[in-house]
């Protein structure tokens, strides 16, 4: 079983105009909620594939119920932790029409109490079993700090669970020394994770091998629309994706993740998984949406994708 871990998710609404202008009346031209990523997005890939998940973590009010609602008709099996008396935040993305690239506006979040916390462990320490894939994405609310998160990953260590970890910041810091399975971060978290500026491939490479030296069995670099590296004790991979029009990039890291673990999951090799994690993150990026992707696409695109060993 595969259990995806959202601490702090979000309902995103796309706001599409055709270029930004300062100092202007920008006029919409459409507006459309979507499923925000995270680990969300992992269960969305999982669920499409018909592969058996629960989208778990903590939600609040009617942004959560209606987030929860429209992964439940992507056929995803959640079981979200409430909190009582407050929202789920919105995230805003601009998407413009005229130029590629988007502007994400974040709320925090609303503060988890100790309770809802305590029910989130309860949750995962009744549903968890030994050797199920824990996917844990995105950063920690406030109210949670990281002695939280630490604790929150002892539980699905000590209850056998597989970490698969996408986060940023002291939560990436602090999951490494749990040396997860996977992790996924991009240019900027593997800079800041490894404290200094690193101008080429080659230094990129030289601190993903420390990361698998420490224990990290797969350490996937995304590099936005330049791909991805992939390293492992004795491999690594550099992946190239097809080159098409970038409508809305955001979720893409998500679902890149998502194809990844559904295909390792179901015992590909490391090529294979990557080759279609980034046919159907190519997928994503060419929809307006957050959360969108198509399979049928995707295998299209894994016949585009270039990967070589380094
Ligand atoms: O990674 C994409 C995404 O999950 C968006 O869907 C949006 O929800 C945003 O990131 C939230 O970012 P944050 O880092 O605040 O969790």
């Amino acid at each position: 079983m595969i259990i995806t871990v959202t601490l702090n998710p979000s309902l995103d609404l796309n706001v599409y105009v055709d270029k930004l202008k300062k100092n202007q009346n920008n006029r919409t031209k459409n507006m459309k909620y979507d499923i925000g990523g995270k680990a969300t997005h992992v269960s969305l890939v999982l669920s499409a594939l018909g592969i058996e998940n629960i989208a778990t973590g903590i939600m609040g009010g009617n942004n959560g119920k209606r987030l929860v609602k429209m992964m439940e008709d992507r056929g995803v099996d959640c079981d979200f932790v409430f909190q009582e008396g407050d929202e789920t935040r919105v995230t805003y993305i601009i998407v413009q029409e005229e130029v590629e690239g988007t502007f994400m506006l974040t709320e925090p979040g609303f503060s988890i109490k100790t309770e809802t916390f305590k029910k989130l462990k309860q949750k995962l320490r009744e549903i968890v079993q030994k050797d199920d894939l824990i996917v844990i994405s995105g950063g920690i609310p406030p109210g949670i700090d990281i002695g939280n998160y630490r604790c929150l990953l002892n539980l699905i260590e000590d209850v056998g669970g597989i970490l698969v970890v996408d986060t940023s910041g002291e939560c990436l810091l602090e999951a490494v020394k749990h040396k997860p399975y996977l992790i996924k971060p991009n240019e900027i978290e593997l800079r800041e994770l490894v404290g200094c500026e690193l101008t080429d491939e080659k230094l990129y490479i030289k601190e993903l091998k420390k990361l698998n030296n420490q224990g990290i069995e797969i350490v996937a670099l995304s590099l936005g629309e330049k791909g991805s590296i992939i390293s492992t004790k004795n491999k690594t991979l550099r992946i190239i994706p097809p080159n098409v029009v970038q409508v809305n990039d955001t979720g893409c890291g998500d679902i890149f993740l998502g194809g990844a673990v559904s295909m390792l999951y179901q015992g590909m090799n490391l090529v294979e998984a990557f080759r279609f994690a980034t046919a159907i993150a190519t997928s994503k990026v060419t929809k307006m949406g957050t959360s969108e992707f198509s399979l049928k696409e995707t295998r299209e695109y894994m016949k585009e994708v270039i990967i070589y060993d380094v």
